[in-house]
């Protein structure tokens, strides 16, 4: 299938972005002018959904909000917004987050590999892929919290807690993400985790991962702590999310390998 066939719908969760979304998304309809936006906005304080009115008037048609009520954190922002994309009728939906860390030009990257992989993420770490801007520390967690995550979870791919990927539809109506209780990083890891039960391949494209230029960092050393406990959790309940996974496709992991590749 063309990629121009694939309605492809980027979601874009916001808490206090007004300085970043406006030229984020110029930098979208630069590197990929056929997709649709949808925000994600927690009520925001600091005018970024005035400017996303703006932006949907700009962009008839193609930028959208959700808006929630409060700050109800990442995950659930993601599981909003895959809802609403499948209702919607999108073939693609992609993560990105929007304070400049995901390069549109790498968005352009993933869209080429999407007609052909049906999970496809963006990954620092594998080789032309990298960071910018970030502390040896920060490198130090990122790297450690994938490595440690792949290792207990037995997973090939090499940037698990990266939060710039594709995935079809289909993928999100197999896992199911309306199941998943992890958030901050490990709501990521455990995307993949359920896409890789559900048989599919964890496709990884490099992209360059930029520290946020504007705005305030909400990275905080009780999110590292709940990480590390909560990909336990996730080992522990490989055998629960494999029944779920094959009573909604019918199909075994096995069977599910040989038809997804
Ligand atoms: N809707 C919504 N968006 C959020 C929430 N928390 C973070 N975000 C957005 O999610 C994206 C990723 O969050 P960041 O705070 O940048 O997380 P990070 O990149 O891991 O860490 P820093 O950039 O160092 O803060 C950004 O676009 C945020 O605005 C939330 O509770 N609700
Ligand atoms: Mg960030």
């Amino acid at each position: 299938m063309q990629s121009a066939a694939l309605k492809t719908l980027v979601i874009i969760p916001t808490y206090n972005e007004a300085d970043n979304i406006g030229p984020l998304t110029e930098g979208i309809r630069q590197h990929a002018p056929g997709v649709d936006i949808l925000f994600v906005d927690d009520n925001s304080q600091d005018g970024t959904q005035a400017i996303i009115g703006d932006l949907q008037a700009a962009h008839t048609g193609r930028v959208h909000l959700i808006s929630r009520p409060g700050k109800l954190g990442l995950g659930t922002a993601y599981v909003a917004a895959f809802k609403w994309g499948l209702a919607n009728g999108y073939d693609v939906l992609i993560e990105m987050d929007a304070d400049h860390s995901h390069r549109p030009e790498d968005l352009a990257e993933i869209l080429k590999l999407v007609p052909s992989s049906p999970v496809v993420i963006g990954s620092r770490y594998i080789p032309g892929g990298g960071t910018r801007n970030w502390s040896r520390f920060r490198q130090f967690i990122s790297r450690g919290g994938s490595l440690y995550a792949r290792t207990i979870l037995g997973l090939k791919a090499r940037d698990l807690t990266g939060g710039f990927n594709a995935w079809h539809r289909q993928v999100l109506e197999d896992i199911d993400p309306d199941q998943i209780r992890s958030e901050g990083y490990t709501f990521q890891v455990e995307l993949k985790f359920r896409a890789h039960l559900a048989g599919y391949a964890l496709r990884e494209v490099p992209i360059l991962f930029v520290e946020r230029r504007a705005g305030q960092s909400k990275m905080a050393g009780s999110i590292v702590a709940e990480a590390i406990y909560r990909i336990w959790l996730l080992a522990a309940q490989r055998g629960l999310i494999e029944r779920q996974v094959v009573e909604r496709t019918g199909r075994n992991q096995g069977a599910a390998a040989t038809v997804r590749r």
